[in-house]
């Protein structure tokens, strides 16, 4: 067995990404700016925001947060969206999920700019990824990929079982699996919570990809022998052990899959740290385009 170390990597982009900005900035240009929007004060969404910040200063980036309170409507949550829409100083931006009950999230996807939707999710983006047209890719299957290009995991001709058929991982993971290129040209079964006897295919599978969100779902006894996996579950769970009171735990039982697999992630340290990476990519792309 062989870990998919996400952390490694992720620490490896942003160096590239780093000496980047630095050469942008010595020719006289200005630096790359990401913005994120937060509606309301979900713990784990803020954690991942503040992150996301962290990461700009890190590689040099200029960042802007909006912290909006969960009572606004939606009307004033697009009246800003349009605001950051028209701000050349911006080059993308996110809008951190998920969003309030009263907001329609579909409805606030819609109204950013596609050309700085650095997160993918605008249907436009969603339409050129599918094509094979260049775009932003959503951060976790464009992670993935990243991480299974420079750990150089054959997947032509492969057999990649999906699990989730979600619009930001498991259904873009199934289309990117299977376009024509490298990473790529695999065989995609995506698989949902209205298939049946799933171990069937993920017994078959040469790749399995879950994005499921329950702890240890995937046993040893379901993949076979040198399989791939790739586990982006993170679920957050008690452990009076850890300061902060919680873990996060995976899709996988990863100590006996990790037995018979070839390659495994892990979690955390896997694919999350790879998703926050692809953000500051998907930033450098904008700003080369908008430019
Ligand atoms: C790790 C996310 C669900 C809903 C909204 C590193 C992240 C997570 C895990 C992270 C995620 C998940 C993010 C680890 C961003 C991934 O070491 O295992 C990093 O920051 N993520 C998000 O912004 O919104 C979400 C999951």
């Amino acid at each position: 067995m062989q870990i998919l170390d996400g952390i490694k990597l992720s620490k490896e982009i942003k160096q590239e990404i780093k000496l980047k900005v630095e050469s942008y900035k010595e020719q006289g240009k200005r630096v790359p700016h990401l913005g994120a929007i937060l509606v309301g004060n979900d713990g784990a969404s803020r954690t991942y925001v503040d992150n996301k910040i962290k990461d700009c200063n890190y590689v040099g980036f200029e960042s802007s947060e909006l912290i909006l309170e969960d009572t606004i409507t939606q009307e004033e949550l697009i009246a800003k969206i349009q605001e950051w829409n028209n701000d050349s100083n911006l080059d993308g931006f996110i809008v951190q999920l998920p969003l309030p009950k009263h907001i329609d999230q579909e409805a606030v996807i819609n109204a950013i700019d596609p050309n700085k939707d650095v997160d993918g999710f605008h249907p436009m983006n969603f339409g050129k990824m599918a094509l094979e047209m260049e775009t932003f890719l959503p951060a976790t299957p464009y992670g993935i990929m990243e991480m299974l290009e420079r750990y150089k995991v054959p997947t032509a001709g492969k057999h990649t079982v999906v699990i989730g058929r979600s619009r930001i991982v498991g259904r873009p993971m199934s289309i990117l699996m299977s376009k024509n290129g490298n990473p790529g040209n695999s065989t995609v079964t995506l698989t949902h919570s209205k298939t049946e006897d799933l171990a069937k295919y993920t017994k078959e599978a040469d790749i399995v990809i879950t994005a499921l969100g329950v702890p240890e779902f995937l046993k040893a006894d379901m993949i076979k022998d040198g399989a791939v996996i790739v586990d982006v579950g993170i679920t957050r769970v008690d452990d009076p052990t850890s300061p902060k009171g919680y873990k996060l735990a995976g899709d996988v039982d990863f100590e006996n899959v990790k037995e018979k697999a070839s390659w495994i992630t892990p979690v955390p340290g896997g694919v999350g740290p790879m998703t926050r990476a692809m953000l500051l990519k998907n930033t450098l792309l904008a700003y080369n385009k908008n430019n």
